[in-house]
């Protein structure tokens, strides 16, 4: 292969020399919408007026040539089957041999700008955001959670400050599907501190596809929230007569509050065919003050994340492995008992994309292994009556995804696919020398070879039936089996427990089935409607079935809710199924340039949602707490997201300046007993004016959010009051230098945040006595970040 790049380079390279004074030529790629080179293409290049014809056909790697042309206009045109025929303009010159590389469409999906095998490409819902991630953004964001934080129909929920959990329409964590590069990657921690976004750096994040509503089936599944889909930088490769193409990046940052800085490197080499990349980050922060000038312990968090990446393209034939390295050393979880003292993890991510002609085939197999440690961390260690309890857990995925995208026809695309993911997961926690029989003499065995393996078929279909009217319809399946080991506990004051938990049959086995239906019409220039009816399913996660003890300090150590309650798994639960009616409103001017507003009402219906049931509640001090187990309620979620912009004024001299907002509202709660919904986020809006001229951009945001009054009363959740913060930024970008700086919550606003959880740390620093205390937010932080490409 490699022969054939230089030796391709070269021919080209003696092409291009020998090209003679007064003669033309063109060369260049014929690429799928995915920038794959399609070969076998015929292209012709026709002069009506002279009469002049010539055709070529491109090469396996999709490069064609048309060397020593009479200087003209020609007509050049490209057909091949399943795209659509291709045609244009261009004049010749005696300025020498030009470069043009044309992408073909494929054909059942003309008017979309780039196809790819993901449904969400072929058919674009309207209640979803796909959105590219700029310098900016990633100087904003503290983690790759808050990338999202101003997406309609998104909240955040606090887990650490390596990875906020984002919440769809009131629903998160294993509830939306989280895809990062096309991986789904467990959280193997009975806390989910090691939840999947904490892989990922912002500087790392390229683009992502948050689907708040109903999601295409070949995009969802085991999940009943939408899907937000993370991707980093697809691998590069040099074009078309460049011989070696070499980039990078580079970009630090610093935070005041907190001392949260941290470094980005990328730097790819690539020839037309083969490609090398390697990106490493490392963040590391104190904790931070809040409003009041108090250090909120267990804030602080280090992180290292490596990836290398190597990439083969030719033949219409995309390969791409990636391989990677995460170490996060400490990061303290102020809603937790416990903080995590060790997280290791190892992933493969190996992609192949083949283009058939007649359909785009996109596999991928991935696995990952972590090894996860909890412990009580530096600041915790410090308070009165430190547990020091050692829990290990080791979390192992493997999977395959296929999806085929095959144009039917000028009108439908169908698209099929088959997936398969297996978890592992091991939960141990060392006997504690001189603790028993509480915490000895044996290790307590949390979870011994927990598995949950997914098999999954979907087929779905784009249609466009004429300029007004698209469809998207699909149906999934999903087989779910769980199962987990006997186990046992630190000593024989377990047994209760663990002797019947060791004597039920624990295999399960669930077969799910999902439906999307989504139909837009688009009547005008002016407006563009979409209706959807989905219904979703999601099998119980390992810890929601076989968390087996009762006993409180165990219960207590499982909790991914950061509410500071005690959990006890339930093997009898049944899977929750979703029913979601949606409708999309958008109305815009007829370029789409000037202004734009986007409104969307949606209602889920959840049977069996995996909500608790309370066993018992305690007071320690002047705080209460509730022994709660997982169980299936009714429940119902509603609101409404509503989002716009508008362009201000556009000038030469002014630049542009551009107005944007975003709003949701919902309510969410259980049927039968009438309660709130655990973490429903309060009315909220953003509202934010941004200038752009020359090389700077300028923005000041205003963040509202009203008071939190609807709680969840058996996880003694607290009403948080209502808060304003302001943001500004300032960035300039200079030839391949980009500087921005910031300030979040300029004013200092102390706060609490809504979906924060409890603030566990202070209440174990009062000897376990106070009342506990939502989590307050940060206070004033400003900011800088540097990016330089190169
Ligand atoms: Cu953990």
């Amino acid at each position: 292969m490699r022969v054939m790049v230089v030796l391709v380079a070269t021919l080209l390279a003696v092409a291009v020399c020998q090209a003679e004074p007064g003669q033309a030529g063109l060369t260049g790629d014929v690429l799928d919408p995915s920038g794959l080179g399609i070969p076998g293409v015929t292209l012709t290049l026709a002069d009506s007026v002279t009469g002049v014809s010539r055709t070529a056909v491109s090469d396996r790697y999709g490069v064609y040539r048309l060397p020593d042309l009479p200087m003209g206009t020609y007509r050049l045109s490209a057909s091949y089957p399943g795209f659509a025929p291709y045609s244009q303009d261009i004049t010749l010159d005696d300025k020498g041999p030009r470069k043009l590389d044309l992408t073909l469409q494929i054909s059942a999906t003309k008017e979309s700008v780039t196809v790819e095998t993901q449904a969400s490409d072929i058919y674009v819902p309207l209640s979803g955001t796909q959105t590219k991630v700029d310098d900016g953004d990633q100087a904003r964001s503290r983690n790759t959670a808050e990338l999202l934080g101003g997406l309609p129909g998104v909240s955040l929920r606090q887990n650490g400050e390596l990875a906020a959990i984002p919440l769809l329409h009131g629903m998160g964590d294993e509830r939306t599907k989280l895809v990062v590069d096309g991986m789904t990657v467990s959280a193997a921690c009975p806390n989910h501190m090691n939840a999947p976004l904490s892989y990922i750096d912002p500087s790392e994040v390229n683009g992502a596809n948050v689907i708040a509503g109903i999601t295409p089936v070949s995009m969802g599944g085991d999940s009943i929230g939408g899907t937000i889909s993370i991707d980093s930088p697809q691998p590069v490769f040099a074009k078309a007569g460049e011989n070696l193409h070499t980039e990078g990046v580079f970009s630090s940052f610093f935070r005041s509050n907190g001392e949260n800085y941290g470094g980005f490197l990328s730097a790819s080499v690539a020839s037309r065919h083969f490609s090398l990349g390697y990106s490493g980050s490392w963040a590391t922060n104190d904790d931070y003050s809040d409003g009041g000038g108090h250090k909120v312990t267990s804030t602080y968090a280090q992180t290292t994340n490596s990836t290398v990446t190597m990439a083969a393209q030719g033949a219409g034939n995309l390969v791409v492995l990636q391989a990677a390295l995460h170490n996060t050393p400490y990061e303290g979880f102020p809603n937790q008992q416990m903080d995590l003292v060790g997280n290791r993890g190892e992933s493969l991510n190996l992609r192949f994309k083949r283009n058939l002609g007649w359909g785009v085939l996109d596999t991928r197999v991935f696995w990952q292994d972590v090894r996860h440690e909890m412990n009580v961390g530096k600041d915790k260690s410090t308070f009165p009556m430190p547990m020091w309890m050692p829990m290990n857990t080791h979390g192992r995925d493997l999977a395959y995804t296929v999806k085929l995208a095959i144009p039917l026809s000028e009108r439908h695309t169908l698209q099929v696919g088959n997936e398969f993911h297996r978890f592992i997961l091991d939960d141990n926690w060392p006997a504690v020398p001189g603790a028993a029989p509480m915490m000895g003499p044996n290790p307590f065995v949390n979870l011994n070879d927990g598995h949950r393996s997914v098999l999954a078929w979907f087929a779905e279909v784009a249609s466009k039936w004429n300029s007004k009217w698209t469809t998207l319809l699909g149906i999934r399946n999903d087989t779910v089996w769980t199962n987990a080991g006997p186990v046992s506990g630190y000593s024989d004051m377990y047994a209760m427990d663990s002797d019947p938990f060791n004597a039920l049959n624990r295999s399960r086995a669930d077969i799910d089935i999902d439906a999307t239906a989504l139909a837009r019409y688009e009547p005008n220039a002016h407006s563009t409607y979409e209706i959807g009816y989905g219904r979703k399913t999601r099998a119980p996660n390992l810890y929601e079935r076989y968390a087996w003890s009762t006993n409180w300090m165990a219960s207590g150590m499982i909790n991914w809710f950061g509410d500071g309650n005690y959990y006890v798994g339930n093997v009898s639960l049944k899977p929750e199924v979703s029913h979601t009616a949606s409708a999309t409103a958008k109305w815009h001017d007829q370029a789409r340039k000037q202004w734009e507003i986007s409104l969307t009402p949606y209602l889920t219906y959840i049977q069996n949602y995996i909500g608790v049931d309370q066993l018992a509640s305690q007071a320690y001090g002047d705080s209460t707490f509730a022994q709660l187990q997982f169980a299936n309620h009714n429940a119902r979620i509603y609101g409404v997201d509503l989002s716009g912009d508008i362009a201000l004024w556009t000038s030469a001299r002014f630049g542009q300046g551009e107005l944007s907002g975003v709003a949701g509202w919902l309510r969410g709660k259980t049927l039968d007993t009438g309660n709130s919904l655990y973490q429903m986020m309060p009315l909220n809006a953003r509202v934010g004016l941004n200038e752009t001229l020359k090389g700077w951009t300028a923005g000041a945001e205003i963040q509202v959010v009203d008071r939190k009054s609807n709680v969840d009363p058996l996880r003694f959740e607290q009403q948080t009051p209502g808060y304003a913060l302001l943001n500004l930024h300032l960035g300039y970008q200079w030839r391949r230098l980009r500087l921005d700086v910031g300030g979040d919550n300029l004013l200092n606003k102390y706060y609490y945040l809504p979906l924060g959880g409890v603030n566990f740390d202070d209440y174990m620093a009062s000897g376990w006595s106070s009342q506990i205390r939502p989590l307050t937010g940060p206070g004033r932080s400003l900011y800088t970040g540097l990016t330089v490409r190169f």
